[in-house]
């Protein structure tokens, strides 16, 4: 089997004193597919995450590591150009306004080959090949057209957008071929599912039958693509064990020793990104406290907004219009004793990140448009005590499965602030009875689970499922 996604599992580090080498960078797609790469004789194929080096394939933990190698003038043009600024804010409901440019679709197409050629070079006869995500839609087609005897599965880790948005987009049609090269086309919802096949009939006037589209080739065959979704998890055991270790939970105490002891402490952890609706949660948090209807005596906000994507323009006006609405909101209604919210731009290692899970009674999720979510299925996992609240958009994938969470609409600034202050003020009975449901829930669908689900599909071990609903 070889995975290909824009960036490998570990990356390639230079320390102080100039000596090189590789950090891993565990994440939940690396937890699920490790046992299946050791047993494949796997390769992961991606980029180290520097900039114009050319590095030698090795082994990693029993699995070949295969770097793929991108200039600068490749990360600004594929990466933080077309990836990062057409397709993510094209792809999330153009929260952000998307560019369009020749030469970032130009440099797209070139290292989406570079990609597909590395792979195709790295696969035995007949292998599985797994790509990954919104950077590298080209490959599937691009790897069928070099080595059809592949077995080629994609899976879209962000939403795909609505034919009306998703039409906007001067390379559509290329797109969406790139992507039916694969054979099976995994998404996070069946609303994006949906959308996908209703752009594929619509630009490419193909026949979609439930989930399966009938792709016609060079002599008149037809090649049956499936479609579907695939709700990605995390590995929720992982997080379980984490939120059970003494000094972890006695870290998750100091934390809230440090914050005065509030009676509620309330959580966002996003990376810095305009889909995740940090600024709508502050507002909704910083009218509560005018109104009085939170206490800065009683309450703090924890924001959590790890650096992200920090050469692209609009993330640079993000920062700055949050970090002042921050700077607004604590110099409104901060006392010499109580901040109203305690805002932290840094990334912090795991553990850290579940001790805030553990000291957090309400865990705000408030994103505009979101593939999945996993910070909602993580508190969740954390949650070992069964208590604690989970506020979460609907807009967010994770509420098709988390419907036991206080789901809103963030746009909706009115039911965001009910939503927040009956969160603070839910009695413990109710709190306990929907984080019980919520566990059971996440249980079902474990990160393993879900990359069982897609590689038997992939691999014909699963029956094309009936019907899925239009968007
Ligand atoms: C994309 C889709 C989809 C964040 N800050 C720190 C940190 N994190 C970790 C979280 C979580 C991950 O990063 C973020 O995952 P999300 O799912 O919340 O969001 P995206 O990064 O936008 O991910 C998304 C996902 O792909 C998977 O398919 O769910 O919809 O947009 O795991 O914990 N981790 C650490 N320190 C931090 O400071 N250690």
């Amino acid at each position: 089997m070889v995975v290909v996604s824009n960036r490998l599992p570990v990356d390639f580090v230079v320390d102080e004193d100039g000596v090189e080498g590789w950090r891993s960078s565990p994440g939940g797609l690396v937890t699920a597919l490790e046992p299946v790469m050791r047993e494949s004789d796997g390769a992961w194929v991606g980029w180290a995450g520097v900039a114009d080096r050319e590095l030698d394939p090795f082994e990693h933990d029993g699995i070949s590591i295969i770097p793929v190698p991108l200039s600068e003038e490749d990360l600004e043009r594929y990466y933080e150009g077309f990836s990062n600024d057409t397709l993510w804010p094209l792809y999330h409901d153009v929260i952000a306004p998307p560019s369009y440019h020749r030469e970032w679709w130009e440099s797209y197409v070139t290292v989406n080959r570079r990609f597909a050629t590395a792979a195709g070079r790295a696969a035995a006869l007949g292998a599985t090949v797994w790509v990954h995500d919104y950077q590298l839609q080209l490959v599937p087609a691009m790897l069928r057209a070099i080595r059809p005897d592949l077995v080629i599965g994609f899976f879209n880790h962000i939403p795909f957008p609505p034919y009306g948005i998703y039409s906007q987009l001067p390379w559509r049609k290329q797109i969406l071929e790139g992507l039916l090269g694969a054979d099976v086309i995994g998404f996070q919802r069946v609303a994006d599912a949906g959308n996908f096949t209703r752009a594929v009939r619509r630009l490419l006037g193909y026949t979609t039958r439930h989930t399966v589209v009938e792709v016609p080739g060079d002599n008149g065959d037809l090649r049956r693509v499936v479609a579907t979704n695939f709700p990605i998890s995390i590995d929720v055991a992982g997080f379980e064990e984490l939120a059970a270790r003494p000094d972890i939970q006695a870290r998750a105490l100091e934390i809230r020793a440090g914050l005065g002891n509030p009676e509620t402490v309330m959580l966002g952890v996003d990376r810095l990104d305009y889909t995740k609706g940090i600024g709508h949660r502050l507002k909704a948090y910083g009218e509560l406290l005018a109104q009085g209807r939170l206490d800065v005596e009683k309450t703090v906000l924890v924001q959590v907004a790890s650096p992200s994507r920090e050469r692209v323009a609009t993330y640079m006006s993000l920062r700055d219009e949050i970090e002042l609405q921050v700077g607004r909101l604590n110099g409104d209604h901060s006392t010499l004793s109580h901040t109203a919210i305690a805002y932290l731009h840094q990334a912090y290692p795991r553990e850290e990140m579940v001790a805030l899970y553990l000291a957090a009674d309400v865990m705000l999720v408030t994103a505009l448009r979101d593939g999945m979510n996993l910070v909602a299925k993580e508190y969740v996992a954390s949650r070992i005590n069964n208590d604690g609240v989970l506020v979460l958009s609907e807009f967010a994938g994770a509420s098709d499965e988390l419907k036991q969470a206080l789901l809103i609409n963030p746009h909706d600034i009115e039911g965001l602030k009910n939503a927040i202050e009956s969160a603070a003020r839910m009695p413990s009975k109710e709190r306990k009875k929907r984080m019980k449901t919520l566990r059971k829930r996440l249980r079902e669908n474990n990160v393993s689970d879900w990359a069982k689900a897609f590689l038997d599909m992939l691999t014909g071990r699963a029956a094309i499922e009936p019907g899925i609903p239009e968007a």
